[in-house]
């Protein structure tokens, strides 16, 4: 493919991940204003670089005139969350949704990557409206806590620093990091339901009293 047919390839991936990241935000507010919390905390999204395409297709063996099926997280969103809780909740809003269809789910959590890579992905099947009619795009949605994503962020930067040729030992501490990410967050969800329990406690008692 020359430059020029490049960015027609791309176009469609482009308006989904616009289109993906306005969706995703807006439920945000809306869960926010509905119920004052939501599980989404902030959304990003990308479109995969050519040359990270060209070297993702070459590694799983795709031929160039597959690369829409073949590679499927070309359209990439990100979500990210407070609380390991809020994925499956966030999951579970996904798959009821009707302007996407999912098409399977992989679940790094329970199934940590060899890296400490944690992340739970959801491969969906997304239409977008071109001038040419309708086309259905393949787009992988991320969804992780802060912990994760602050782990997975600085491994890839130096994994992509190093050309994915980190000694040994570096390897085993990342590892190790992505550990002390995933207890971390363990632990913020274990002082969230202290704290919830002391609140319902403490609205117990006042009913209570006021019914006295
Ligand atoms: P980008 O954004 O294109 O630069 P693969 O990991 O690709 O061999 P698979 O099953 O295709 O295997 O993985 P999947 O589910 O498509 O996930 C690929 C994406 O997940 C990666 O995209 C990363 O965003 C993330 N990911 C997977 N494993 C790791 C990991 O060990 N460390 C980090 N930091 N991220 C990971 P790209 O292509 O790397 O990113």
């Amino acid at each position: 493919m020359d430059g020029r047919d490049w960015k027609k390839f791309l176009m469609p991936y482009e308006q989904a991940v616009e289109e993906l990241k306005v969706k995703f935000k807006t439920l945000r507010g809306e869960l926010k204003s509905r119920e004052e919390y939501s599980p989404i905390e902030f959304v990003t999204g990308r479109v995969k670089k050519t040359s990270s395409i060209l070297e993702k297709a070459k590694r799983l063996n795709v031929p160039m005139d597959q690369l829409e099926t073949g590679i499927e997280d070309i359209a990439g969103i990100r979500i990210m969350c407070q609380f390991v809780e809020d994925i499956e909740r966030l999951a579970e809003l996904i798959r009821e949704r009707e302007d996407m269809t999912l098409l399977y789910e992989k679940d790094y959590i329970r199934n940590k990557k060899p890296s400490g890579y944690r992340s739970y992905h959801m491969i969906v099947e997304y239409p977008v409206q071109t001038a040419l009619g309708m086309k259905r795009v393949l787009a992988e949605v991320q969804i992780r806590t802060l912990a994760m994503n602050f782990w997975a962020t600085i491994e890839h930067s130096l994994n992509y620093k190093y050309r994915e040729s980190l000694p040994e030992d570096v390897i085993k501490r990342l590892s190790k990091a992505a550990e002390a990410a995933y207890i971390l967050d363990q632990e913020m969800s274990s002082i969230r339901d202290d704290i919830m329990a002391s609140q319902q406690l403490f609205e117990d008692k006042s009913n209570i009293v006021t019914r006295v």
